[in-house]
């Protein structure tokens, strides 16, 4: 298993339309334990697979609280086959949009039919943080960021931020 670096903004690939996998072999369920190691090293309670730069619709969650035992949860080519009309709001951040938070508003529940580790379909209700999680991954997938949610203001603010510190840092040099 290996440790990847996790692509952040203003990093362009993070707005890539990842591609579905033909299916879950080898190659992919590597790409899904070393994104499983990275995000429990970060630590994080998703990743999708654009975020250490590779373009394919993989998402790994695992929400469990830190007292209890780990809950790895592995999805290929996820699809939202239902959302419920009522609406929550979670307080959202991102492994690619360091140290910012903010409220987002999404459907409280969805039912998501993916691929899973084994390449067998499976599908799932989520409520609550699992939700928010899975919502967020697969915008991911799509190359939306939680940010796109938020009021044009906020979103230009923090986007101007972390342009202005990779200047700083010469990443483009
Ligand atoms: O670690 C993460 N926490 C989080 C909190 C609220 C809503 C979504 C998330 S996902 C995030 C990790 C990440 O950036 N996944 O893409
Ligand atoms: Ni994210």
């Amino acid at each position: 298993m290996a440790i990847l670096p996790i692509i952040e903004l203003p990093d362009p690939r993070l707005r890539l339309v990842s591609q579905p996998v033909s299916e879950v072999d080898a190659e992919v369920r590597k790409l899904m334990d070393d994104m499983l190691e990275t995000m429990y090293d970060a630590p994080g309670i998703g990743l999708a697979a654009i975020q250490v730069a590779v373009a394919k619709r993989v998402l790994v969650i695992d929400v469990a609280k830190e007292e209890e035992e780990p809950r790895p949860l592995c999805v290929a080519n996820p699809e939202i086959v239902w959302s419920s009309e009522e609406k929550n709001v979670y307080q959202e951040g991102c492994l690619s949009i360091p140290e910012y938070y903010e409220d987002v508003e999404r459907p409280e529940k969805v039912r998501v039919r993916y691929l899973d580790r084994d390449g067998k379909v499976q599908e799932i209700e989520a409520d609550g943080l699992l939700s928010t999680c899975f919502q967020h991954e697969i915008d991911h997938l799509n190359g939306v960021l939680f940010i796109d949610h938020l009021s044009r203001l906020k979103r230009e603010r923090v986007t101007k931020k972390f342009v202005k510190a990779a200047r700083l840092r010469g990443d483009d040099e």
